[in-house]
């Protein structure tokens, strides 16, 4: 094996590792113009896990916790989100987080953050 192809081979590896060290992982959630308008509406993550709601819609939406606009505390709010924008939650702290779109209230999802990740299967 040359010089060359041992450079070229540890380059192909770094391309193969880089994305997943680049961005951290992360939950994503897709808005869609028809119901249940959140893919998945019913979503469960682990703490420490960011959150990325994903508008691929010609509207406008927003991510808002329902505490925000009932009595607190408010968890999320995105603010308008256009189409194709994104919006990021980095952590949540364990909890059930119902959520919806300012715009269109008939948008609603859930979000359940847990403790930690399921105990491992005996
Ligand atoms: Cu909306």
């Amino acid at each position: 094996m040359t010089a060359v192809q041992i450079v070229l081979m540890c380059a192909l590896f770094m391309v193969g590792v880089m994305p997943s060290m680049a961005t951290p992982p992360h939950f994503e959630i897709l808005i869609e113009n028809a119901s249940p308008y959140f893919s998945p509406s019913a979503a469960t993550v682990t703490t420490g896990t960011p959150i990325r709601w994903d508008n691929p819609t010609p509207t406008e939406h927003t991510i808002t916790h329902d505490g925000c606009i009932t009595d607190g505390p408010c968890a999320f709010d995105s603010g308008t989100m256009p189409p194709n924008e994104r919006y990021t939650v980095p952590s949540l702290p364990p909890g059930l987080y119902p959520y919806h779109c300012r715009v269109h209230p008939i948008m609603r999802g859930t979000l359940t953050v847990t403790d930690s990740a399921a105990p491992p299967r005996i």
